[in-house]
Order: structure tokens, then sequence, then C-alpha cells
């Protein structure tokens, strides 16, 4: 029940309401995986179905987003770790063009909870302020989101701008968003892709680890 009313304040882009149910699931005893994929996630991908059957439109989206992102804030603190060493950095954004933020954070809970130190360059980054950003702090693994057909290829441009500014050997980079297919990080030359943030913050400790190079 309290899982369908997170679910349905998310729709109603009720943020206060969302908050404190997710905060009351956790006093509850429900695990924050359960939180995420059965009521926020979920409430998510009933707004994303809406969305594409021209039900609601972005104005509703966006405050389902903003109350989707204050549960999410709630579900911080037991998702990821502090006070422990970490294995390794990494920084991440959304892509040029691409505005979508909600997976990228998830993505990086998901690493901080595997105690990978992120830098988030936010969203609408471009290849010169990554290539700025990999100069100055000299990551493991570079996270690349994006969440539209249109702006996938700006996954490839930068990867090619890293190689022109003689820095892809320096770094790892994984690519994922939901219009991004293994085939696709492959033939972009990226190292890794994953398709939620469950598993991106496996491969990345994979990689960090050196148990593998990357899995595409
Ligand atoms: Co937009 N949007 N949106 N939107 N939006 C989608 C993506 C869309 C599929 C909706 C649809 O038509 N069904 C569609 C894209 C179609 C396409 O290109 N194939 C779309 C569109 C068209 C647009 C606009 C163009 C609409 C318009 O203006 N006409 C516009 C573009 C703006 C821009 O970016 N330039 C737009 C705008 C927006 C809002 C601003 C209103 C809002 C974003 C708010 C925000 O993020 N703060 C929004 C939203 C919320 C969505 C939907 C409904 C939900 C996205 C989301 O947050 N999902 C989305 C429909 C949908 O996905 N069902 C849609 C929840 C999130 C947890 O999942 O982001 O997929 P996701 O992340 C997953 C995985 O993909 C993966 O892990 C995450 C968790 O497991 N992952 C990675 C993500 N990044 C990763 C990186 C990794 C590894 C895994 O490694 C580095």
């Amino acid at each position: 029940m309290i899982l369908e009313n997170i679910s349905l304040s998310l729709q109603k882009g009720k943020a206060k309401d969302v908050r404190t149910l997710v905060q009351d699931a956790l006093d509850a005893g429900l695990s924050p995986r359960e939180i995420l994929n059965s009521g926020l996630i979920q409430g998510m991908n009933v707004i994303g179905g809406k969305f594409k059957n021209n039900e609601v439109f972005v104005p509703e989206v966006l405050v389902a987003a903003r109350a989707m992102n204050a549960g999410l804030e709630i579900l911080r603190p037991v998702l990821t770790q502090s006070g422990v060493k970490p294995i390794g950095k990494a920084i991440i954004c959304t892509v040029k063009g691409d505005l979508h933020d909600i997976g990228k954070n998830l993505v990086k809970m998901m690493l901080e909870g595997q105690a990978i130190d992120c830098l988030d360059l936010g969203v609408d980054v471009d290849s010169d302020t990554i290539i700025a950003a990999i100069k100055e702090h000299e990551p493991d693994l570079l996270c690349l989101s994006a969440l539209l057909t249109t702006t996938m290829i700006a996954q490839k441009e930068i990867i090619a701008d890293i190689e022109r500014a003689r820095l892809r050997d320096k770094v790892k980079i994984m690519v994922g968003g939901a219009p991004v297919t293994e085939a696709f990080a492959r033939e972009i030359g990226a190292d890794a892709y994953s398709p939620d943030a469950a598993s991106a913050a496996e491969t990345a400790v994979k990689i960090l680890t050196g148990q593998v190079e990357g899995n595409v």
C-alpha cells in the first residue's frame, strides 16, 4: 500500500508527500531497493507511458521528475556509503543536449554505494567541459548518460574528442541510458555499457578493482 502511495504521489508530482512516504517506508523496514523499484521507478514508468501516449505533457512530467528526485534524496544516505575508503574516482554527467538527470542521479548514488567517489558535472555537458574535468581530476571512470535517440550520438562525439585530446588511455568510459545498447557502446568505442544503475555499479567495481577491462 505504501509503495502504491509513493507511486501515485509521484505521478501527481507531490514532492512533499513522496519525501514523507519514502521516509515512512524506510521506517517501516522496507528495503531501499524495493522502495526504488516498486515505488519511485514504478510511478515514473506510469508517467512515461502516459507521456508517450500524449495523456500527460512536459509540465506534468517535470513535476513528477522533481518528486522522484525528492524521493531519491531521502534514499541517498541509505544507498551510499560514508567513511569507507574509496575504491576509485568517477566523473558522471548527462551528455550535451540532454536534460534528463534522474537515471544519472541514480547511477551516481549506486556508484557511491560501492565506495566510488563521484564528481557530477550535471546535465547538457559538452566535450570541452568533460576534457577539462578529466585533466583536472584524473578520474578512473567516466560515466555518460543519454536518454534521447538524438543525444546518444553525443556519447560517440565525446569519446572521439577524448581520443583527439590524447586522454583515451587515461580513463575507462561507461555509457548508458534508455536508448543505449551494448552494440552501440561497442560501436562508439566505449569500454562498458550497463542497462541500469545497479549493474552500472557492479561493472564499475569490476573495472576499478582490475577484474575486467570493460564489458563490451
Ligand atoms: Co523526456 N523523453 N523529454 N523528459 N522523458 C523520454 C526519455 C521519452 C522516452 C518519453 C517518451 O516519448 N516516451 C522521450 C525520448 C524519445 C527518444 O528519444 N527515443 C522523451 C522526450 C521526447 C523528451 C523531450 C524531447 C520532450 C519535449 O520537449 N517534447 C524533452 C527533451 C529535453 C532534453 O533533454 N533536451 C524531454 C523532457 C523531459 C522532462 C524535462 C520533462 C523530464 C526530465 C526531468 C529530469 O530528468 N529532471 C522528462 C522525463 C522525466 C522523461 C521520462 C518520462 C522518464 C525518464 C526517467 O527519468 N526515467 C522518459 C520516458 C521513460 O523513460 N519512460 C522520457 C526514470 C529513470 C530512473 O530511468 O533515465 O532510463 P532512466 O535511467 C535508467 C537507465 O536508463 C540506466 O539506469 C537508470 C536506472 O536504472 N541509465 C544508465 C541511465 N543513465 C545511465 C548511465 C550508465 C548506465 C546506466 O552508465 C554511464
